[in-house]
């Protein structure tokens, strides 16, 4: 708030200044009248309000990082899931009270205006999310750092369950436009597609594309905590550079004059809803290089506006990529290096490889990008000369280096040579970067023995770990404000600014008293939740049951199917032992599937089959209830995590390269169940063996029993309870109008069990019967999840981004 808008009420105006401050917004920006204005009107004008103190800490921000003359970091990423930007802004600028008893002085609720923002929901999942908590941990350490993304029209399809099927419909964020953007049309470039490629005598080499369009700069201020520093989310939109072809519409062919407007508005229309196997299509790859090319473009432009000498980047610009999907920057860059600055190849190979680091965030071979050979010469003929030549350069390399023979050079290579012929994107960032890093210590070493392994044997001190981690100020202080209050009484404010003081809580753990309070704190983020699950799905939830969640995106190798199998062994155990002291459970499932992922949508509707057969039964009645909570997003995120006792984090080892979610679950008290997967090792080391529920194969132990042709039957005919329940739902007890609907998924459990979901099943349901006997003990479990809270500072994305600044980015 700028001073005049703290000022105290003057007479002519008794309303608070900053109340009257958004009355003046509402009435000149938006036109409208307190007494006309509606929820809409009133969350643009207060965000509008806001904006003019973010405003001039942005400015503020960006001279200070001119004059310091600072490195930057340039985060490139396909995928940003942002969430909601209020109540992060207002937390983050400690404006949250006074903007509160402002408009409730106009009689509007904060809160109520809050659950209206859209979601910006430019992504999939955790990578999507983890680029955004890593934006406001930048901030948030004071790093002058440029987000690079496309501004998607419609983002993550909004999840209908049409009687528990998904049904993908779009989303329509801009719908009431977007008041945290603003569109810098200076900030505008040309990427052009397809054409040919010349070379002049004097080997001047140029590229005439058959067709481009305009890039054109939205930016979003990204908030840091304390506002100490506001950087910069740019969003690229596409734009024709003749919108309108009047030749044609003058000869009546409406579509003709605008088709070239209509090309150019597909490429930023739709974000790609998969989050592991690739469409592969034409529209992917255009998306891919039309970003990275705007990008690349904007920090050339940059840096030798402020530092000239481009043979300086690499001093002033770390690119970070996030993934494979901006990994065309690396020939991108090396074609103006080349091309336009006339640098040698070698000179732009070590300036390009100086300035960019690639992270991996999966090792599904299913999800490592390469595209047709043909396709990607055809579209970018002048990269694929540039890949060429790298190749060149690396296998040169390659075949200097003892033990590396073909089959290794022919792993290292940037071409895929079996069958059709592919450009690796993966091995195309890894060659083009000085640092490639997993993101959790499990993750990291499969990289080096597995994907990777070649190239790492070529570049021994590539690899690096960098353990994932989330934003505290979004995924405790704004999401639990109960338990961040409870904090402060008892170890004060500091864990605000470090959350590794959150240490200071173990001691409490002992403290009855103040375990009391802390369950009292979750029994209402419980009913908080609770009322929310009946208010949307009219279902009624016990909040002294274990609330035990499985929120995420659908896949296989995160096992809901686990989750699922387990929940109707113990469905049939209540039945068949009534007598039996059961501890109330609610089992909580979200997440959206990919649109053309089809096991993954009928475990969706076998999840909502089975909900409605348990809930429905008197003999359990509120011993158990199951519920898929439709359209997880990052706010429907930000009300379940908070109301958690148990967290599902279950996936076959070695397949989850880290996980997110489960560092939030653990940060707000929740105890975690899960398998020596991902960044859950790493939990269980910073809480400790007797807080965590670990279970199942090891990654070693997966891999061995897939090596050794392992098969489901045998275990499932070993195990009654599994054999009952696979069996039950193989044989439509859960899908009576569709008897065989989920036979061939059981099947699949029989013949394959790739996923070693039978496999891992008794240790699974051995482990939830201990979570019940320790759940029965409040003191046990109380002392466990303060502990967790206590010792999850490290997940802190600040620890993170520390990490890369000083290891990786060189700005710390
Ligand atoms: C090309 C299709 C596609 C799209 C997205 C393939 C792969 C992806 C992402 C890499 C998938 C993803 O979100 N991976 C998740 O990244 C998180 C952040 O590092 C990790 O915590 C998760 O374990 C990992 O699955």
């Amino acid at each position: 708030m700028t001073d005049s808008q703290a000022a105290a009420p003057t007479a002519l105006d008794p309303r608070p200044a900053l109340a009257s401050a958004i009355v003046d917004t509402l009435v000149h920006r938006i036109g409208k009248d307190a007494q006309a204005a509606r929820p809409h009107d009133w969350l643009a004008a207060t965000i509008l309000t806001l904006r003019n103190e973010i405003i001039e800490r942005w400015m503020e921000s960006t001279k200070a990082a001119h004059a310091a003359g600072a490195k930057r970091v340039y985060y490139l990423s396909l995928e940003f899931l942002i969430g909601r930007l209020l109540r992060d802004a207002l937390s983050n600028l400690r404006h949250n009270d006074e903007v509160a008893a402002a408009l409730a002085s106009l009689g509007v609720d904060l809160a109520a205006i809050e659950e209206i923002e859209p979601d910006a929901a430019l992504g999939n999942g955790g990578l999507g999310r983890l680029a955004a908590c890593f934006m406001e941990s930048l901030a948030s350490l004071d790093l002058p750092a440029y987000g690079y993304g496309i501004r998607y029209v419609n983002g993550m399809f909004r999840q209908r369950l049409d009687d528990g099927w998904q049904v993908e419909l779009p989303e329509n964020w801009l719908a009431h436009g977007n008041p945290w953007e603003f569109e810098r049309r200076e900030s505008a470039y040309f990427v052009g597609f397809g054409g040919e490629v010349t070379a002049t005598t004097s080997g001047q080499v140029h590229w005439s594309p058959i067709e481009a369009v305009e890039a054109v700069a939205v930016d979003t201020p990204m908030v840091g905590w304390r506002g100490k520093r506001v950087n910069t989310l740019r969003l690229w939109n596409a734009r024709a550079f003749d919108p309108i072809k009047l030749d044609r519409f003058n000869a009546g062919d409406f579509e003709g004059a605008l088709a070239g407007q209509m090309r150019a508005e597909t490429l930023t229309r739709v974000l790609y809803p998969n989050d592991s196997t690739p469409a592969g299509q034409e529209l992917r790859l255009r998306q891919e290089y039309f970003f990275s090319s705007a990008s690349i473009q904007d920090i050339v432009r940059r840096h030798l506006q402020y530092f000239g000498d481009i043979r300086t980047l690499p001093e002033k610009a770390a690119i970070q990529l996030n993934d494979t999907h901006p990994a065309v920057a690396v020939a991108e860059l090396m074609r103006l290096l080349t091309d336009f600055h006339e640098l040698s190849f070698d000179e732009a190979w070590e300036i390009t490889r100086a300035t960019f680091g690639y992270t991996n965030h999966t090792l599904l071979p299913e999800a490592l990008e390469s595209w047709p050979l043909p396709l990607f010469e055809r579209l970018l003929p002048r990269h694929m000369q540039i890949v060429y030549a790298i190749n060149a350069r690396l296998l040169r390399e390659a075949s200097k280096v003892d033990g590396i023979d073909g089959n290794a050079i022919a792993a290292i290579s940037l071409i895929d040579e079996g069958g059709e012929r592919r450009v690796r994107m993966a091995n195309l960032a890894f060659a083009g970067s000085h640092s490639v890093n997993g993101v959790a210590a499990l993750h990291t070493e499969l990289m080096k023995k597995t994907v990777f392994a070649d190239l790492h044997r070529l570049y021994p001190d590539r690899i690096n770990n960098k353990t994932n981690g989330i934003t505290p100020r979004r995924w405790l202080q704004q999401c639990n404000p109960g338990l961040t209050g409870l904090l402060v009484e008892a170890i004060g404010e500091d864990f605000k600014d470090d959350a590794a003081r959150l240490t200071a809580l173990a001691p409490f753990a002992n403290d009855s008293s103040f375990r009391e309070r802390f369950a009292m704190v979750k029994r209402s983020n419980k009913v908080t939740l609770s009322t929310y699950i009946k208010d949307s799905m009219g279902l009624t939830l016990d909040p002294d049951a274990i609330f035990d969640v499985q929120i995420k995106r659908i896949h296989e190798y995160k096992r809901q199917l686990l989750g699922i199998v387990e929940a109707v062994a113990l469905y049939d155990q209540i039945r068949s032992h009534p007598e039996r002291n059961w501890t109330p459970r609610v089992k909580l499932f979200a997440g959206k599937a990919a649109s053309s992922y089809h096991t993954a949508k009928l475990v969706i509707k076998l999840a909502n089959d089975v909900a409605k057969r348990i809930n429905a039964d008197p003999a359990v009645g509120d011993l158990l209830k199951v519920a898929f909570v439709p359209n997880y997003n990052v706010s429907l995120a930000e009300k379940i995590i908070p109301a958690a006792d148990l967290s599902e984090q279950i996936s076959t080892a070695g397949m989850e390269a880290s996980g997110t979610g489960n560092m939030k679950f653990a940060l707000n008290g929740a105890l975690t169940i899960g398998t020596l997967d991902g960044a859950n090792i790493e939990i269980k080391d910073h809480v400790g063996d007797d807080n965590i529920f670990i279970f199942g194969l090891t990654a070693d132990e997966v891999a061995e029993k897939r090596a050794s042709g392992y098969r489901g039957r045998q275990v499932i005919e070993g195990s009654r309870e599994l054999a009952q329940a696979v069996n039950a739902i193989a044989s439509g007890v859960f899908s009576p109008d569709d008897p065989d609907r989920y036979k061939g998924l059981m099947d699949g459990l029989y013949e394959h069990d790739w996923f070693m979901l039978a496999a891992d099943f008794d240790a699974y349901a051995a482990a939830q019967r201990e979570v019940d006997a320790k759940f029965g003990d409040t003191a046990a479990w109380g002392r466990s999840a303060v502990i967790n809270v206590a010792n999850m500072g490290w997940f802190s994305s600040d620890r993170t981004i520390g990490e890369y600044a000083k290891q990786i980015w060189g700005v710390m």
